[in-house]
């Protein structure tokens, strides 16, 4: 039998402990398809450690890259169900869940990189990452992704005509499937992670993507020729799970809404880097980078834009994009 004083306590201490919420100390798990190296995996370990830091060592941040979670849909399902807390992804994987995320990858819509910087740091940024919530994401970052270019097996894309009929691999998004199909190919959505062995194997003839990911994932390899289409700047997203956020006390919510907003400069320095880096690399090991006749591919976009930017938020979101000087 133990000392009703010390029964006593232990009481208290138990009611203590379930009045303290079971997320005030916490491992927050983070996913990326990216090997270590990638700047989205460094970008996201950055965040960890100013939410470490800030928050004296009680919440932490453990990345898995390389796919170790699965592919970018298994991550945001996870995410989804609060059994991950956050993920790293392209924001095209989630144009199928919130479609507003389809705007900033609208074809040829920023004029260059510092038009796309300026759109995302803006209220404009805020809310189209606010416009997950509904379906179970937190938005907490845009990090940079370059611009996505073709590039194929057997001859280079130099012109509009030159991409007809081709088998070309897109991410897993209406959107994507149908700026393909308005250049005249035949868009094959897989996963990021399939796409080498479908180059290789010719089950698609080309793919599209930036610098550092055709390097990383060495599609270089298998699809020499690298045509600057600089079709898209479809650009990345750091998501967190609704279910999870709802769970945290608002002060912590505030230390990492910070925490992700202070990653981004952290990250686009390091993808300045890298997308030169990634360049280099692949040239030196033989792709061939072609220029090609942009006004010709920029002119069939017409149809996309007709059938994705339907409502009056995205209407209104695109004409201010534009009006962004
Ligand atoms: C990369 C992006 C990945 C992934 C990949 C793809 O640029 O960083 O998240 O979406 O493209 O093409 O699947």
């Amino acid at each position: 039998m133990l000392h009703p004083r010390l029964t006593r306590a232990i009481l208290a201490a138990a009611a203590f402990l379930t009045l303290v919420p079971a997320t005030h100390a916490a491992e927050l798990r983070s996913a990326d398809i990216h090997p270590d190296d990638y700047p989205t995996v460094q970008a996201v370990r950055h965040f960890g450690d100013l939410v470490k830091q800030r928050t004296n060592g009680r919440i932490t941040v453990k990345v898995f890259s390389g796919g170790a979670l699965g592919n970018e849909d298994d991550s945001i399902e996870q995410v989804k169900l609060g059994a991950l807390a956050m993920t790293r992804v392209s924001s095209a994987a989630m144009h199928n869940i919130c479609q507003t995320t389809r705007v900033p990858s609208l074809p040829f819509l920023f004029r260059s990189k510092e038009h796309l910087h300026k759109v995302l740091d803006s209220e404009i940024g805020d809310q189209i990452l606010r416009s997950c919530e509904g379906a179970g994401f937190v938005g907490l970052a845009w990090y940079d992704s370059g611009s996505r270019s073709m590039y194929t097996s057997k001859k280079p894309i130099k012109t509009l005509a030159d991409a007809k009929g081709l088998k070309i691999r897109v991410q897993q998004s209406d959107l994507s499937v149908a700026m393909v199909e308005a250049m005249g190919g035949n868009a094959t959505p897989m996963p990021m992670g399939e796409v080498y062995t479908s180059l290789k194997t010719g089950l698609v003839d080309a793919a599209e993507n930036n610098f550092p990911s055709y390097e990383s994932a060495h599609h270089y390899e298998v699809a020499k020729f690298y045509s600057l289409t600089e079709h898209t700047m479809t650009p990345e997203m750091l998501i967190f799970s609704k279910r999870q956020w709802d769970k945290l006390p608002p002060d912590d919510q505030k230390i990492l809404r910070e925490a992700a907003r202070e990653s981004v400069p952290f990250m686009r320095k390091l993808w300045a880097e890298r997308e030169q880096k990634s360049r280099a690399i692949v040239e030196k090991a033989g792709s061939q980078i072609t220029e090609v006749d942009k006004p010709s591919f920029q002119g069939a976009m017409k149809p996309v834009y007709e059938r994705f930017v339907t409502t009056p938020e995205m209407k209104d979101l695109v004409a201010k994009i534009q009006a962004v000087k």
